[in-house]
């Protein structure tokens, strides 16, 4: 490095922080295909149902490792910015090195980037693009983490060259590279415990800028309020039916029809793709009952339907080993109390190990899928 930069700029702290954002981006990359798996429509490896506190894990770890990630990456690019004012080598086999090395660092960043600033609006609930989140968010992912690959190997002999350089040249200010690197790490550290208590109870008090911190109606965060998504109280009263459909053999219950099934109860959680996530007894009928109703074959996946009149996620497909699970409940109470109406009154899917965007709520029509 020309010595007109300070010594903070060095691979020393370079490697060092690049070490614990690649340990970030990992996590975040094999938690989110956890994710993506979960959610597709019908996988050709079914998603387990067990345990049923998996998502909410995985799905905690992927939105905390992108969030631990932010201040590691802006003092990984601020340590190796004055590279970019390098003048470029001569010789042929250099210069392609270069080019190459440039290319995937450029890929890396851009890539790294999307990611987490498209996450961190996700996890805020701000969806400012057109674009379908989950598909692009998917895509970028692959490319960075084959630019992160590219990287690491373009870069191995630097990267260990700089993990063994000492820490304790000073910058101008007086700060030294460790004491850099230290605060990084703090940020890193008070970013995901400002923010984790929206899965973490015991850190609730500490999460100043969580999303969701366990308030709610009966005790449970609410995402999509039945207004937000056009369900009215007089759509849910005494007309509403939940219709079961298999074939031509089709059955219409009333919630009291419903209420006089036998009723099972299970603690299971609510685990948003935003991060969040809560614990809940739930009480209802198993959805294996509703399906015995009209004969549906073991293991039948099930389409879902929701009163809901705005926006996405107003058909689900309950894939089959989900519907086959007996703790798998049309609930219709949460936490001792009829469902509230915004946590999907009058019945609404809650199963285990499954992404909150699929426990529909305010369900009205089960067809089983042939
Ligand atoms: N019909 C319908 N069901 C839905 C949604 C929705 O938008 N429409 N949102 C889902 C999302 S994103 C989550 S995280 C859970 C939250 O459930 P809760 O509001 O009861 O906590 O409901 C899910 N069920
Ligand atoms: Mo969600």
């Amino acid at each position: 490095m020309s010595p007109r930069w300070s010594p903070l700029h060095d691979p020393a702290v370079s490697a060092r922080v690049g070490r614990w954002l690649g340990i970030c981006f990992t996590t975040a990359f094999l938690t989110g295909l956890v994710s993506h798996w979960a959610q597709l429509p019908l996988p050709p490896v079914p998603f387990p149902t067990s345990p049923s506190w998996g998502y909410r894990l995985t799905q905690g770890l992927h939105v905390a490792s992108g969030t631990a990630a932010v201040p590691l990456l802006l003092v990984k690019l601020w340590s190796v910015y004055p590279k970019l004012f390098r003048r470029p080598p001569r010789g042929g086999r250099a210069l392609a090195v270069e080019v190459l090395d440039r290319v995937s660092v450029g890929v890396l960043v851009a890539g790294g980037v999307f990611m987490l600033v498209t996450g961190l609006a996700n996890s805020a609930q701000w969806y400012p693009w057109a674009f379908s989140f989950r598909a692009t968010h998917h895509a970028v992912a692959w490319v960075t983490i084959g630019a992160l690959v590219a990287h690491l190997g373009l870069k191995a002999v630097r990267i260990r060259e700089g993990l063994a350089s000492p820490l304790d040249a000073r910058g101008p200010t007086g700060l030294t590279r460790r004491g850099l690197l230290r605060s990084a790490y703090a940020a890193s550290a008070v970013a995901v415990l400002a923010t984790a208590g929206a899965a973490v109870p015991w850190l609730r008090q500490v999460s100043v800028l969580a999303t969701r911190t366990g308030d709610g109606p009966q005790g449970l965060p609410v995402n999509r309020s039945a207004v937000a998504a056009g369900v009215e109280e007089a759509m849910t009263g005494d007309g509403f039916r939940l219709e079961l459909r298999h074939g031509d053999r089709a059955t219409s219950l009333t919630r009291a029809d419903l209420e006089a099934m036998t009723q099972r109860t299970e603690e299971l959680p609510i685990a948003c793709v935003e991060g969040w996530s809560a614990s809940g007894t739930w009480t209802g009928v198993r959805v294996r009952d509703l399906l015995d109703l009209v004969g549906a074959p073991a293991d039948a996946d099930v389409s879902v339907t929701s009163l809901q009149t705005r926006g996405a996620f107003a058909r689900t497909t309950l894939p089959g080993n989900f519907a086959a699970d007996p703790r798998t409940l049309l609930a219709l109470s949460l936490n001792g109390e009829p469902l509230s109406l915004d946590h999907g009154f009058p019945c609404r899917v809650i199963a285990p190990n499954r992404p909150g965007v699929l426990q529909t709520k305010w369900v009205t029509t089960m067809e089983v899928l042939a």
